[in-house]
């Protein structure tokens, strides 16, 4: 893709637009780009670029921005349904997310990883498979590192383990991974993608413009993933934890196989519970289509120790384990961090509202969740519907902040109980996001100890 003397806007200055700017004006682009945020707001971004040849736009987006613009790029988190998307449309523009930009100048196959929950373990948990193979990987994408840098930088014996979320799903035009993965659909993000068939069919845009010779690997356990699987033009090779697919990864008499080769018995793999079965399920079988030797596979499923802010202990104190689950960024990701705690359960929820439902969060809690701690904007949203469930009012506590959150969680905790923070909400009501929320979880809790 030809991008020398061309005039590009980067729309966003998050993490993906920084990252935008650096690759396109090496690649010898003029680059503008654009922020709703002001210069204090944006003062770490601004700092990383100063040296840049970047034109730089903030506040509110204007029309003019966008004159002798040939090329528009968004970064994730701008809705298609945004003033600066309406307006290039209607100026012709040709606009592309940064999941399609990295893919066009990528040299590197990209094995993509998606799924409402346990994309950032699946992918972490495959780029170490890559690892221990000997193979040259980057893991990138959603998972925080953006896929655009390990675009530039990977070569074509090189490989790039990409975490792909629905926002980078919405922009995609031509992307074509060499395997691709969803590994569950369950409800998200519906303050933007409206409706859950909606969001079901941005997660199945993945495998669109993936061929015969390549590969999608699927949850046969989950019907609305399964769903998706005649739309594809892709070999579909199945995954599952109840059923022997003999044809798929599945589980035989305690042990995981990959079609006819058993490879590790389920309980030596180091990352607990059912939801990491099915990622471990996931990740395996992406790893072997891509001829990952066996041996690698089970060394890895072995020893891999799982990610921060996904069901991390941090301390024990008192007889009391806390756990920092700040990834539960939605209902069914707490529904699952509640099931694989074995323990009474002191719980801290509650943070920026997507427009989920939380009556399906709060049937979970039955006997296990004694105590219920809420912060952020659905705070009463989630206490509404637990008393809507019969969840006694005098165990639930509104708190305002996650400090004070912790602290109330240690008062009203038992020894033997864990203290979990697994909000069932995105962070983006009090925090910049969950890595920040989580890293102010660890502090509080740390705090406790003085
Ligand atoms: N902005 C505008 N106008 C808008 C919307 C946003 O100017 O209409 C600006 C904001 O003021 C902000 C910037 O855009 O300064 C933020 O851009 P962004 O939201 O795309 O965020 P990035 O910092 O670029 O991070 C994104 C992903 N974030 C989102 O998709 C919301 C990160 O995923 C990802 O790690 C990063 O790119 C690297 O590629 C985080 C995430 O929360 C983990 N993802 C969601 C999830 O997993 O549920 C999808």
């Amino acid at each position: 893709m030809e991008l020398k003397e061309k005039r590009v806007f980067v729309a966003g200055l998050g993490v993906s637009g920084v990252a935008l700017c650096r690759v396109l004006v090496n690649l010898g682009a003029n680059v503008i780009a654009y922020d709703q945020k002001n210069e204090i707001a944006l003062k770490e971004a601004l700092e990383e670029l100063k040296d840049l040849p970047v034109e730089i736009k903030l506040g509110e987006f204007k029309e003019e921005f966008l004159k002798g613009i040939e090329l528009v790029v968004l970064s994730p988190g701008i809705s298609l349904e945004s003033e600066i998307v309406k307006k290039a449309k209607d100026m012709g523009l040709e606009i592309l997310g940064e999941v399609e930009l990295a893919y066009r100048l990528s040299k590197a196959p990209i094995y993509a990883i998606t799924g409402t929950n346990g994309k950032t373990t699946t992918t972490s948990l495959l780029g170490e498979m890559f690892r221990n193979a000997g193979r040259k990987v980057y893991v990138a994408g959603n998972i925080g590192y953006p896929l655009i840098y390990a675009a530039l930088e990977a070569g074509p014996n090189d490989h790039i383990v990409a975490e792909i979320s629905s926002f980078q799903l919405e922009t995609v035009k031509e992307f074509r991974p060499k395997i691709s993965c969803i590994i569950n659909i369950t409800p998200d993000h519906l303050d933007r993608h409206k409706t859950f068939e909606n969001y079901a069919n941005i997660k199945g845009r993945i495998f669109e413009n993936q061929r015969e010779e390549e590969y999608v690997v699927l949850n046969y356990d989950d019907p609305v993933t399964w769903g998706l699987k005649e739309r594809a033009k892709a070999k579909v090779f199945p995954f599952s934890r109840k059923k022997v697919l003999e044809n798929g990864a599945y589980v035989k008499e305690g042990f995981l196989y990959l079609q006819n080769k058993k490879v590790i018995k389920v309980e030596d793999i180091y990352i607990p519970g059912e939801h990491n079965l099915e990622n471990a399920l996931a990740a395996s079988s992406v790893a072997y289509l891509s001829g990952i030797e066996v041996d690698a596979i089970e060394t890895t499923l072995r020893t891999f120790k799982g990610v921060e802010h996904r069901i991390e202990f941090v301390a024990e104190i008192e007889g009391i384990k806390f756990y920092n689950d700040s990834k539960g960024t939605n209902p069914d990701a707490s529904i699952k961090a509640i099931q694989a705690l074995k323990t009474p359960i002191v719980l801290i929820a509650g943070g920026y509202d997507k427009g989920s439902e939380f009556d399906e969060f709060v049937k979970t809690f039955d006997k296990k969740v004694r105590k219920l701690i809420l912060i952020g904007q659905t705070a009463q949203k989630i206490k509404k519907t637990a008393l809507k469930y019969s969840y006694p009012e005098e165990d639930i506590f509104l708190v305002d902040s996650l400090e004070e959150a912790v602290r109330k969680a240690y008062e009203v905790a038992e020894k033997g109980d864990s203290v979990l923070l697994s909000p069932a909400c995105a962070s983006w009501d009090m925090f910049k996001n969950f890595e920040e929320r989580g890293k102010a979880f660890k502090k509080a809790v740390m705090d406790l100890r003085r």
